[in-house]
């Protein structure tokens, strides 16, 4: 029996459906000095999410772990040693148990969130090391990095090559940072506030820098170190980071999107306009028309005149949007 039903929207096959969940009540924390809180989410990850609370436990005021409906005992070890659960009826995606996170912690008047996966991948004792700098008062948001000096990782370089080219991609329009993709971040409640998600999956994280730019927050790294413990990507894994790279599209083809849908205009535009000529020479000189050729060339040109009306369109939509913001 749920004692505080809440409600989430999720999106589904471009569909928003919203689903009850269940809150677990919790006291709100006092509110002398900064209150800290470790937020977890967790997917299945009972074998690893008791060392991960109780270890979190010792560097901050309060664990809160969301149970991304997990069909284990994860919420049930997390609720036993302590930590606050935020329950999904069912499994809505990293992202969304992030935006329940944020909210929690809102609710709870959390001044720092910390947020770090439920897999062991993370080492709960470098969690002062995002403190610590967020403490420095210069930032909103701190990102623990596996790629800078003094930290590391484990990690295959089949993965390596995927968290690089998504960092890359995230930081053409986000800030510049070295891993995009790390969960292990510090969050001031200024950022808490600011930051509306809306990715239900692995795209969140980038979807934060994106958006965390935009909203003028101040963004610092720092080593840590991540453990894979040999584990190399699989199907899944591939999966993941496929879905990252079209959410980082989705957002980059929204914020500017006749840059982005110009830039697919002219690339298609050229190739028409290519094998236009290629044709009307080959008319010139033999005297017939090569169909395959006049082919290519009227459905390039075509394929850039939808991304050109796309683009329009979107930046049109774009800019109506924003005046009324
Ligand atoms: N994959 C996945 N993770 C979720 C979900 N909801 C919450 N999580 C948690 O989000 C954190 C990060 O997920 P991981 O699957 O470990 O992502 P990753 O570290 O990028 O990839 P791995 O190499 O598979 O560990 C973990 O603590 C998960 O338990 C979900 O729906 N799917
Ligand atoms: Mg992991």
């Amino acid at each position: 029996m749920c004692s505080m039903p809440g409600k989430a929207q999720i999106r589904e096959k471009g569909f928003v459906r919203r689903l009850e969940v269940c809150f677990r009540e919790v006291t709100p924390l006092s509110d002398n000095g900064p209150v800290i809180a470790a937020c977890i989410p967790a997917y299945n990850e009972e074998r690893s999410i008791g060392g991960v609370v109780v270890r979190a436990m010792k560097h901050v005021d309060r664990v809160v772990v969301c149970d991304d409906g997990s069909v284990d005992l994860t919420g049930a070890i997390a609720a036993g040693l302590g930590a606050s659960v935020v329950r999904h009826d069912r499994n809505m995606g990293y992202g969304a148990s992030l935006r329940s996170l944020f909210d929690e912690a809102l609710r709870l008047g959390v001044d720092v969130m910390v947020t770090l996966d439920a897999d062991g991948q993370h080492d709960p004792e470098e969690i002062p090391r995002l403190i610590d700098r967020l403490a420095a008062g210069d930032v909103d948001i701190v990102i623990g990095s596996r790629f800078l000096d003094g930290g590391g990782s484990d990690v295959s370089s089949v993965r390596k090559v995927g968290i690089k080219f998504i960092t890359e991609l995230a930081s053409n329009g986000g800030p510049q940072v070295t891993d995009a993709q790390s969960g292990f971040r510090a969050y001031s409640r200024k950022a808490l506030r600011s930051l509306i998600l809306t990715e239900q999956g692995m795209g969140a994280s980038t979807e934060i820098l994106l958006k965390a730019k935009k909203a003028g927050l101040r963004i610092a790294e720092v080593p840590i170190n991540v453990t894979y413990g040999g584990r190399d990507m699989d199907a899944a894994g591939l999966i993941q980071g496929l879905d990252v790279v079209g959410s980082i599209i989705k957002h980059q083809s929204i914020r500017h999107p006749m840059r982005f849908y110009g830039l697919l205009a002219a690339l298609f535009f050229s190739v028409g306009l290519a094998f236009g000529l290629w044709a009307l020479d080959l008319y010139r000189v033999e005297g017939r028309l090569v169909t395959n050729i006049a082919l290519i060339s009227i459905s390039s040109s075509i394929i850039g005149l939808i991304f050109f009306m796309t683009g329009v369109i979107l930046y049109t939509l774009v800019s109506v949007l924003r005046e009324r913001a």
